[in-house]
C-alpha cells in the first residue's frame, strides 16, 4: 500500500506532503511516512531544511480517532515529533485548513509555523474527553506561556491564524494562496541559523510567576467544565510544564492522558462526535440522492419560533420572506430579530454590518402571494391541527411546484398536515429547538411519502444553517418530546408521592443537565398556555398562576427568585403540592434521590428503546444526538442510549421492575442477551 506521505525536493528544501483524506488525521500509516522522510531528510546532506504540508481540505486535523481503543501501533505520534524538533536543520510546518490536536502538536515539535491566512489551530482534546498526548500541554505554554495556553487547552476551542500569530503560535501568515511558495521562502531564510525548539522555550513560567493565572482560570470557567474530568487535567498538565522539566511533564501529561483515555467520560464523548456524524447519514437513502437548490426560504409566523427560525437562514446569507397575519405582529417580530442580532454583536459574536447584512436579507410582509418564489417554506403558526392544515393548503396553492413545505410542529402528524397538500413527497417536519436561532438540534421529520431528494436537501441545509440534524420517523413527540413526556410524567407523579420538587431538579442538575423540570418550568414561565382564570384550578400550575407565581420572571413560580435570579424553595408550593396529593389520595412518603433518578431516567431509555424497535429513529446514537444537542443531556456520558449501554441493560430493566414502571420487549430482550443499544 503506497504510504499517504510523499517528499518533494525544491533545491536545498525537502517537502514533506501528507495525502490522507479526508482531514489528513494522523493514522499509523501516515505517522511511519513522516518517520521516515523526516530520516531522509537528514541523512541527505544536499537537504538544508525541511517543510511539512498537506493536500486537502486540511493540515493535520488530529490523531486518527478510530485508532483509539485499538493496541497502538508504532511509531507513537510523541517519537515522531520528537524526532522532528530534534533535527538540527530547521522544519516549518505550512498550515492550511484546521490544524487540531495531534496536527497542532505536529506543528508546535516543527521548529517554525506559517498558516494561510484562514486556518485554525487548536487542541479540542478536552472535547473527546482527552488532553494532548503528543506533548502539546508542555511544549505549547513554553512558547506562548500559561495565559495564552489556558483556553486553548482545558476549553478546545480553535483559534484564527491572526490570534496564532499574536500569542506567538506562529512565526508568519501566509499569502492568500501562496502558502506552499511562502513556506519555501521561510524554511530557506531559516537555513544556517540555531533552530528554535518549543520544548526548551521559557514562556511557561508565566504560570509560575504569577499562579492567580491558573486561579483566574477556574473561577471564569469552573461552570462549564462543572462534571467534566478532562479541563480539569488539561490544568494540571499546563501547571506543570511551568513546575517540571519538559521530560517530566511529558510524563504527567502522558499520565493524565492514559488515564483519561481509558475513562467512561471519553468514550462517551468519541462515541458522541461519531453519532453526531452519522446521525447525518440516511440508510436507505441513495447516495446520489440530488439536491434541490434552496435559494429562498419563506417563514409563516414571526413569533418567537418563527422569528429564530428566519434568523438561522439570514445568517446563513439566505434570504427570508416571513409572513404575519397583522402589521403589529409582523413588526414586533422583526424588531425582536434585529435586538437579538444587536445582541450578538455587542457580546462581539458579529459585526455591525453582518447584522444589517443579515437584516437586509429579511423581506417581512402580509401577502400569501409574496412567497411564490420561496423554494422552501416553514411554517411555525399555533400547534393546531386544523390550523396547520389551512396553511398548507395555502401554501399548496401560492407556492411554485417545486417548493418543498415543512412544519415548525413539534409532535403533530406530519402525514397528516402533508394531505392539505397535493404535494405530500415534499412536505416533512422540520422541528427547531427554541430559541431557535440558538439551540443546535434540528429534529428533520420523514413523512411516509417525503422524497428522498427532498430529505436530502433537508439534511445538507441544516448543516449549512449550523444545525445538528436527525432524522425521526413520525410519533407523538418524534424522537425529543417523546422521550421528555416519560420523564416530565415521573416528575410529576413522584411530587405527588412526597418527593419534593428540589430534589427532582437537583437529581438531574447533579446527573448534569444544565437544569431540572420545575426550574425549566419558571424560566419558560409557568402560564404559557394558562386560561388565565384564578378560579379554575385543576392542576399544580394553574394553582401556581392563580397564586401569581408565574415563574422568574413574576420572582417566583416553583422557586421564590431574588434579585440575581437565585432559587429558594417556597412554603407555599410545598403546601400547595401538598394539598393537591391530599385531594389525590396520594399517601406521603421520603422518596429517595437514587428513586429520583432512575424513576426520570429509565422510562426515557424504555421509551428510547421503543422509538428504535418502531423504526422511528434510525440508530440509538441518533437518540444520544438529540437528547445531547436538544435537551442538554450531559454529554460526558453519551446520551440516554450509550449511558444506560454503559451502566448496563439489565441494570435499566432491573429498575424499572423495582419501581412497577413498564419495560419493552425491545429492551428486556437487548438486556436479556447482556447487549447494548449498539
Ligand atoms: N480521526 C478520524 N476520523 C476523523 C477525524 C479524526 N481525528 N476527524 C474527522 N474524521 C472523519 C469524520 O468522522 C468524518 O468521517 C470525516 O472525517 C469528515 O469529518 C494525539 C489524542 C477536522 C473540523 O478532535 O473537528 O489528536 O463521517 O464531517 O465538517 O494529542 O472533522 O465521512 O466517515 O467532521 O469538514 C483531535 C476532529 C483528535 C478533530 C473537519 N482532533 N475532527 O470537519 O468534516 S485527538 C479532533 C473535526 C488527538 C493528540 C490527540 C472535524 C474537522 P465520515 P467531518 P468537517
Amino acid at each position: 500500500m503506497t504510504s499517504p506521505i510523499r517528499t518533494e525536493r525544491e533545491g536545498n528544501v525537502l517537502v514533506i506532503v501528507s495525502d490522507n483524506p479526508p482531514v489528513n488525521a494522523l493514522g499509523q500509516s501516515v505517522r511511519a511516512g513522516l518517520a521516515d522522510a523526516i530520516a531522509q531528510g537528514l541523512a541527505d546532506a544536499d537537504i538544508e531544511a525541511m517543510v511539512i504540508r498537506c493536500d486537502g481540505q486540511t493540515f493535520f486535523a488530529g490523531a486518527d480517532i478510530t485508532e483509539f481503543g485499538k493496541t497502538p501501533q508504532g511509531p507513537s505520534l510523541p517519537a515522531v515529533l520528537d524526532q522532528i524538533e530534534a533535527s538540527d536543520k530547521p522544519v516549518v510546518a505550512a498550515i492550511h485548513g484546521t490544524a487540531l490536536g495531534g496536527g497542532c502538536e505536529v506543528a508546535l515539535a516543527c521548529h517554525y509555523r506559517i498558516a494561510a491566512p484562514t486556518a485554525k489551530l487548536g487542541l479540542p482534546e478536552v472535547k473527546l474527553g482527552l488532553i494532548p498526548g503528543a506533548a502539546g500541554t508542555q511544549r505549547l505554554p513554553r512558547l506562548v506561556g500559561a495565559k495564552a495556553a489556558l483556553p486553548l487547552v482545558a476549553l478546545g476551542n480553535p483559534i484564527s491564524a491572526r490570534e496564532a500569530l499574536d500569542i506567538g503560535l506562529l512565526d508568519q501568515l501566509a499569502g492568500g494562496d501562496s502558502l506552499a511558495a511562502d513556506a519555501l521562502a521561510f524554511a530557506r531564510s531559516k537555513i544556517g541559523l540555531p533552530v528554535p525548539r518549543a520544548s526548551e522555550g521559557t514562556a511557561n513560567h508565566d504560570g509560575v510567576r504569577d499562579p492567580a493565572i491558573f486561579d483566574e482560570f477556574r473561577a471564569k470557567h469552573g461552570r462549564a467544565m462543572r462534571g467534566f474530568d478532562a479541563p480539569n487535567a488539561a490544568i494540571s498538565a499546563v501547571r506543570a510544564a511551568g513546575e517540571m522539566p519538559f521530560a517530566e511533564g511529558v510524563k504527567r501529561e502522558r499520565e493524565l492522558f492514559a488515564g483519561l483515555m481509558t475513562g467512561t467520560q471519553s468514550k462517551a464523548m468519541r462515541h458522541y462526535f461519531f453519532a453526531e456524524r452519522a446521525a447525518q447519514k440516511i440508510a436507505d437513502l441513495p447516495a446520489n440522492a440530488q439536491l434541490l437548490p434552496i435559494a429562498k426560504v419563506g417563514v409563516i409566523g414571526a413569533g418567537t419560533m418563527g422569528g429564530g427560525i428566519a434568523m438561522n437562514f439570514l445568517s446563513a446569507g439566505i434570504p427570508v420572506t416571513i409572513l404575519e397575519m397583522q402589521q403589529e405582529a409582523l413588526d414586533r417580530g422583526t424588531a425582536v430579530m434585529r435586538r437579538n442580532y444587536e445582541a450578538s454583536a455587542k457580546r462581539g459574536r458579529m459585526s455591525d454590518a453582518q447584522v444589517d447584512t443579515a437584516m437586509s436579507l429579511l423581506t417581512p410582509t402580509l401577502e400569501y402571494g409574496d412567497l411564490a418564489n420561496c423554494d422552501l417554506v416553514i411554517e411555525a403558526v399555533y400547534e393546531n391541527m386544523e390550523v396547520k392544515k389551512q396553511v398548507f393548503a395555502r401554501l399548496d396553492e401560492v407556492t411554485k411546484p417545486s417548493a418543498i413545505l415543512a412544519s415548525n410542529t413539534s409532535y403533530l402528524n406530519i402525514d397528516e398536515i402533508a394531505t392539505a397538500t397535493q404535494r405530500p413527497g415534499q412536505v416533512l417536519g422540520l422541528h427547531f429547538f427554541s430559541p431557535a436561532n440558538v439551540m443546535k438540534l434540528l429534529e428533520v421529520v420523514r413523512g411516509a411519502q417525503t422524497r428522498s431528494d427532498v430529505l436530502a436537501t433537508a439534511m445538507k441545509l441544516a448543516r449549512k444553517i449550523g444545525k445538528v440534524a436527525a432524522v425521526s420517523g413520525v410519533c407523538p413527540g418524534f424522537i425529543g418530546n417523546r422521550m421528555l413526556s416519560k420523564r416530565q410524567g415521573q416528575a410529576n407523579k413522584l411530587i405527588m408521592e412526597g418527593a419534593s420538587y428540589w430534589d427532582v431538579d437537583d437529581v438531574l442538575l447533579e446527573f448534569g443537565f444544565p437544569m431540572g423540570p420545575f426550574q425549566m418550568g419558571d424560566l419558560a414561565g409557568l402560564d404559557i398556555g394558562w386560561h388565565r382564570d384564578p378560579t379554575k384550578v385543576t392542576t399544580v400550575r394553574e394553582a401556581l398562576c392563580a397564586a401569581g407565581r408565574f415563574g422568574q420572571k413574576a420572582g417566583k413560580g416553583f422557586y421564590d427568585y431574588d434579585s440575581a435570579r437565585q432559587r429558594t424553595p417556597s412554603d407555599e408550593v410545598r403546601a400547595i403540592i401538598a394539598d393537591f396529593a391530599a385531594k389525590a389520595g396520594h399517601a406521603q412518603r421520603e422518596v429517595g434521590k437514587d428513586e429520583i433518578r432512575e424513576r426520570l431516567l429509565y422510562p426515557m431509555v424504555n421509551e428510547g428503546a421503543m422509538i428504535l424497535d418502531e423504526k422511528i429513529a434510525q440508530r440509538a446514537g441518533d437518540i444520544d444526538v438529540v437528547w445531547i444537542n436538544g435537551y442538554g443531556w450531559p454529554i460526558h456520558t453519551g446520551g440516554p442510549m450509550f449511558w444506560a449501554s454503559t451502566i448496563g441493560l439489565d441494570t435499566v430493566v432491573a429498575g424499572l421492575d423495582k419501581h412497577g414502571l413498564p419495560v419493552s420487549n425491545y429492551l428486556r430482550e437487548r438486556a436479556g442477551e447482556g447487549g447494548t443499544f449498539g
